[in-house]
């Protein structure tokens, strides 16, 4: 009995000081709570994220619409406002319901003040049948009291409750730090009242394709209009609790002398005009001069020493290393353990993992995790977790559920920001996750935040939306080998279905009609979310896949009917739905041709984990047998890639291929490629083709110093290809039609190359 308290209650409700209770302690303390009668429980309340400690009675408090204010002169006014705005109605001086409003050690909540807990960020909300405590224990606490209780009112209803919450994590929020469109204005204003509204504190400015963030014009002030933007959204992000930081990126071509230590400062000086007071400097995905951890260090310690102190309102620094993830670093190099000892204490230092992309754990010192880096920088990491972000695949929408990080590392780390996608609308569902994670990890429900996020999102249609975010999750193959569950539900199914059918030619029936359940729900909810207004920008970013979405539907119904037909033995049914099915293939791939046209990975991809295997191996056999039994040639083939690329690079090994048309293009990479001496990367295609054009670009020039351009038809003998390097780094060969199944790129020299993967394409004659 003791042991289930425990185990289920105590950490709830006493977790205010879970770290630093025995085991003991909190058992005894449980039992102390409960015997003083108090309805406990934080999982079924509807605030998002999940407070810390909740105890509820069963009464509830009407609104009246008349309210006695205490404290509203004195407590944080952007707090006051919000709490305005929710309690619609009017002031009295002597009836209504008592609000008492502020922040420690204000007047009108002293006698609350030993309910407040002790942490940054923290508050105290308590609702009777006649009153309404908000208390902060700072200003951003008092706000997000103000949060709550607006999540918690529903039909001029309050349930009577008292609530003691504060963050876990200090500082929580997001990182626009993706390649690609950088978001728009209305976009941004958007999210920082999100933020706010879901007790996140931060959001970074760092776009990669913004000029004046990153090179050719970090050193210029931006230009009017954009300013005045950025104005705006500092007062926005104040308004709504949130450290607008902005960040420069001026590693590309940073020379480490005083004219551009000056140059910084003017930068930053002018971001403070317009009212920035929290700033970053990212030397992520740089090479050269700019990399090295000293004149690093030199620089954000001077920055530190000479602005940030200086000005006395700006918060501490916060820094992107270079070598930001552990496969990427070399401890021996001294990279970080430079940062570790040099960095002034003060300044953050952000990390991404043990991959770019990947997960955070606990760890240690000697193989990895959070233990393992903070060891080397000294200080607890900032993590920049890269997720939803897609600018490595750009076909992709990636709307699955947050999780993968350990909940009880919260102490570990200074700070927790997502990396969004370039699709701000389509971000929020994981962003809202990230808000309930990063503000109490240990009670974090990674589906419920997913399904509460649907509901936040889009109201009305929140269970269209989650089904369609269901089968839009996994990234598909990609160079960071970074992968999402997807399909969840129908998984098993699809798997057992697809035993049955492939090695044995029969299903169940059960399996069948959940199977062609799915693809009718899969039409529906494209349709429905197609046509829904009330947010029209998410519709719009997910357009080309809501269509896809709903010709896969299509496709797997239709390619289902085939495997009725042909079990039935209805010929003439069979092949009208193969005619559609070939019909319905064709426009997938002319939507995939047609729309989302980047030039890194292009097209829309949708339902690729699970749905299309199931349909493209279940077609492939259902035609297989017909053409047996019938003595026909039908083609089995649906889509897929027939060429491969090897590589003993590590950053290329698992880059996918792509075709378009007659184009065969290595999907391009982000980051800096380090392609040690001797590397190679080959591409095999199915065939021998006539070549006829090799376009490379490394974003480099110098390239045929090192570089080896070869062909060949059998993997045996190779032909060295000449290649004239153009203006802008572009490689182009002409290979006169000259027939080769495999190409390949080799470093002849001993000595590392630092490349970016811009574009490897063949064009083949076909
Ligand atoms: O700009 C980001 C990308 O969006 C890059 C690395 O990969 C992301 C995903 O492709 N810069 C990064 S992560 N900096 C991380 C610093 C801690």
């Amino acid at each position: 009995m003791v042991f289930y308290f425990h185990k289920t209650l105590s950490l709830q409700y006493f977790k205010y000081n879970l770290y630093k209770f025995t085991d003991m302690k909190k058992t005894f303390l449980a039992i102390l709570g409960l015997t003083a009668g108090m309805t406990i429980y934080a999982q079924n309340v509807a605030v998002q994220p999940t407070p810390q400690q909740v105890k509820t009675s069963t009464e509830t408090l009407t609104l009246t619409g008349i309210y006695q204010f205490n404290g509203e002169n004195e407590a944080n006014p952007f707090a006051i406002k919000e709490l305005k705005e929710v309690l619609v109605g009017k002031h009295s001086n002597k009836d209504g319901i008592r609000i008492y409003v502020g922040e420690r050690g204000d007047k009108a909540v002293r006698k609350y003040n030993k309910f407040i807990p002790k942490q940054a960020e923290g508050y105290f909300l308590r609702i009777t049948p006649k009153d309404i405590v908000l208390a902060g224990n700072d200003e951003r606490g008092t706000f997000y009291a103000v949060q709550t209780l607006k999540q918690l009112l529903k039909e001029q209803q309050l349930p009577t409750i008292e609530i003691t919450d504060y963050p876990e994590i200090a500082y929580r929020g997001v990182v626009e730090g993706f390649y690609g469109t950088p978001w728009s204005h209305q976009a941004r204003l958007r999210h920082l009242k999100f933020y706010g509204e879901h007790k996140m504190n931060t959001y970074i400015y760092g776009p990669k394709d913004d000029p004046y963030h990153s090179s050719p014009n970090w050193r210029l002030p931006y230009p009017e209009q954009e300013a005045k933007q950025i104005k705006e959204l500092v007062e926005v992000a104040q308004e709504n609790e949130v450290n607008f930081v902005w960040a420069i990126h001026p590693g590309k071509d940073i020379q480490w002398n005083q004219a551009d230590r000056d140059n910084l400062l003017n930068k930053f000086d002018k971001m403070y005009e317009l009212g920035v007071r929290s700033f970053a400097v990212f030397f992520d995905d740089i090479s050269g001069e700019g990399t090295n951890p000293v004149k690093q260090a030199e620089l954000l310690n001077y920055i530190d020493e000479n602005f940030v102190k200086v000005k006395k309102d700006v918060t501490p620094l916060i820094m992107c290393p270079t070598e930001y993830n552990k496969s990427w670093s070399n401890p021996k190099g001294g990279y970080l353990t430079t940062l570790g000892t040099k960095l002034n204490p003060s300044i953050h230092i952000m990390w991404t993992g043990d991959r770019v992309i990947s997960d955070m754990y606990e760890g240690n010192t000697e193989k990895g995790g959070m233990k393992w880096i903070n060891n080397l920088i000294q200080r607890p990491a900032y993590v920049w977790w890269n997720f939803p972000v897609s600018d490595y695949v750009r076909d992709h929408l990636l709307m699955g559920p947050v999780y993968g990080n350990d909940k009880h590392i919260a102490n570990l780390m200074s700070g927790f920001v997502t990396n969004p996608m370039e699709h701000a609308e389509s971000s929020l569902i994981a962003i809202y996750g990230v808000a309930s994670y990063s503000w109490n990890p240990d009670e974090y429900d990674s589906d419920k935040a997913w399904k509460d996020a649907m509901k936040t999102v889009l109201p009305s249609a929140a269970e269209e939306l989650e089904i369609f975010a269901t089968h839009n999750s996994d990234l598909g193959a990609n160079g960071h080998g970074y992968r999402r569950e997807e399909s969840v539900a129908l998984k098993p199914i699809a798997e057992r279905f697809l035993n049955d059918y492939l090695n044995k030619g029969t299903y169940q029936g059960e399996d069948f009609l959940s199977i062609i359940n799915t693809f009718h729900s899969m039409i529906e909810v494209a349709d429905v979310l197609m046509t829904n207004t009330e947010n029209p920008a998410l519709i719009a970013e997910m357009k080309p896949w809501l269509i896809q979405h709903k010709l896969t539907g299509e496709l797997g119904k239709e390619v289902f009917a085939m495997t009725e037909a042909y079990k039935n033995g209805k010929q003439d049914y069979f092949l009208r739905k193969y005619k559609h099915v070939k019909a319905l293939q064709q426009q997938m791939f002319d939507v995939d041709q047609t729309y989302n046209q980047n030039p890194y990975q292009p097209g829309v991809k949708t339902a690729g984990l699970v749905i299309k295997p199931l349909i493209d191996k279940t077609f492939a056999k259902v035609v297989e047998l017909y053409n047996k039994r019938f003595n026909t040639q039908l083609d089995t083939k649906t889509d897929y890639m027939p060429h491969t690329l090897t590589s003993d690079v590590s950053q290329l090994k698992n880059l996918p291929l792509r075709q378009k048309t007659n184009h065969i293009l290595v999907s391009p990479a982000n980051e800096v490629i380090k392609w040690q001496g001797k590397g190679y990367m080959t591409i095999e295609l199915d065939k021998a083709y006539p070549i006829l054009t090799i376009n490379i670009n490394f974003d480099k020039p110098e390239v045929n110093v090192w570089g080896v351009l070869e062909i060949s038809t059998d993997g045996k003998r190779w032909q060295k290809v000449d290649y004239t390097q153009v203006h802008n780094n572009w490689i182009y060969a002409e290979t006169g039609k000259v027939l080769a199944k495999m190409i390949r790129f080799t470093n002849s020299q001993e000595k590392e190359q630092e490349i970016y993967l811009r574009q490897f394409s063949i064009t083949v004659k076909k």
